[in-house]
């Protein structure tokens, strides 16, 4: 019997990311062919049963295909911005002062415990689309801007609110360890985040892993041990805010509770790189935090290759210290400033972004059985995704099939 598919797109040089092939898995004069929102066939159009039918051909004139782009960092969902601070920021005002002044993480604190559900999913939205305009097609969205039980269980269902408004995968985080609120003491918000916060969200089924902020400013790493083994303890997996300003070991403390990721990593070294290396634990990258922030220390790139740690790029979509919503700006930046391949920063927004998240079963490249997620681009080379600063090439998005 003849193979019937729903969709069929021809005449396309396809990025497959497949990591049996090498580089990025290229195929020139390659065809998709989609049924019921997974890739039924990729390959060489040679290659197409010559009897295959679909319900709807669709010509891409040799244009570039890659995975749907998924960001694996964001702070998407939060109330009110910070673009007064920013203003103090760049007259010259310190963090202390700005804190002082009420600003920082928890001025968003305040803004978002403010925001109903709808304001936040209203507020998230227009950030969302400007991803998808990319070709975005999974988004992590963290909590940690309620830092009570109630506001943060609040940020989770706003961003798992998301996909009934757009066609888009959103992927939760519990982030309750991002900042000590003013009102309560510090071991007893860590218990509260331990005993109460972890157990309820986990029951609930609002969160896919739990992060710690793991900073001089933040949480110690005792105090990221404890929120760690809580998660094991309701078998959420774990990852990390680690060495962004400093180096405290998170990266490594991750790596041995097996965590998804290490994110930031400014401040990680050798030891740290080898450590994540052989757990898995994928280093996601966030050039968008390192601009905003003047930052001159530059994660250890060359390390992480060394001991083939997976590498992620990530916007870190946040009103604070990134204020960033283009996934080809976060690009552009791994590229110049960490010295990221063009191969690397695809790879990076495709498949070590889903395996960064614990999805690449099932999402990251172009495989028969993977959801038909794709980006279909109007470039000559893969190279202008990373090149071009301001400049939309998206020619087309298809998120699970449509
Ligand atoms: N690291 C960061 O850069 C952001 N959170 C974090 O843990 C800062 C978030 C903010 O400033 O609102
Ligand atoms: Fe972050």
């Amino acid at each position: 019997m003849a193979p019937k598919f729903d969709r069929l797109w021809r005449d396309a040089r396809i990025a497959t990311l497949d990591p049996r092939r090498p580089g990025l898995g290229v195929i020139e004069q390659g065809a998709i062919a989609g049924r019921d929102g997974r890739i039924a066939f990729v390959g060489a159009a040679a290659d197409l049963p010559a009897d295959a039918q679909a319900v709807e051909t669709i010509s891409l004139d040799g244009r570039w295909v890659t995975p749907g782009l998924i960001d694996c960092h964001t702070h998407i969902v939060h109330g009110g911005d910070r673009a007064r601070e920013f203003e103090m920021r760049l007259a010259g005002a310190t963090y202390a002062e700005i804190a002082a002044a009420g600003g920082g993480i928890l001025s968003t604190v305040a803004a978002t415990r403010q925001a109903s559900e709808a304001d936040l999913v209203a507020s998230a939205l227009s950030r969302v689309d400007d991803l998808i305009s990319e070709g975005v097609t999974t988004i992590e969205v963290k909590s940690g801007y309620g830092l009570t039980l109630e506001s943060e269980t609040r940020m989770l269902r706003a961003a798992r609110a998301l996909p009934q408004h757009r066609p888009v995968e959103v992927v939760t985080t519990f982030l309750g360890a991002h900042a000590f609120p003013k009102e309560v003491e510090r071991s007893a918000y860590v218990r509260a985040v331990t005993e109460i916060m972890i157990p309820a969200v986990s029951k609930a089924g609002l969160a896919d892993a739990v992060d710690v902020f793991c900073e001089g400013i933040a949480f110690s790493l005792d105090e990221t041990r404890l929120v760690f083994e809580a998660a094991s303890r309701v078998g959420l997996r774990v990852k990390a805010h680690a060495e962004q300003l400093s180096h405290l070991g998170g990266a490594a403390l991750a790596a041995s509770f097996g965590a998804l990721s290490a994110d930031h990593l400014e401040y990680a070294g050798e030891e740290d790189a080898a450590a994540m290396g052989r757990a898995g634990t994928v280093a996601v990258l966030l050039p968008g935090a390192f601009h905003m922030l003047r930052e001159t220390r530059k994660p250890p790139v060359e390390a992480f290759r060394r001991h083939a740690v997976p590498i992620a790029i990530a916007t870190d979509c946040n009103p604070g210290s990134s204020p960033l919503s283009s996934g080809l700006i976060a690009m552009n930046l791994a590229a110049i400033l960490f010295g990221l391949t063009v191969e690397e920063t695809i790879a990076g927004v495709t498949r070590e972004a889903a395996r960064a998240l614990g999805r690449l079963v099932d999402i990251g490249t172009l495989e028969a059985g993977k959801r038909a997620d794709l980006a279909i681009w109007d470039v000559e080379r893969l190279a202008e995704l990373p090149y071009r600063m301001g400049h939309n090439p998206l020619h087309g998005r298809v998120f699970a099939g449509k």
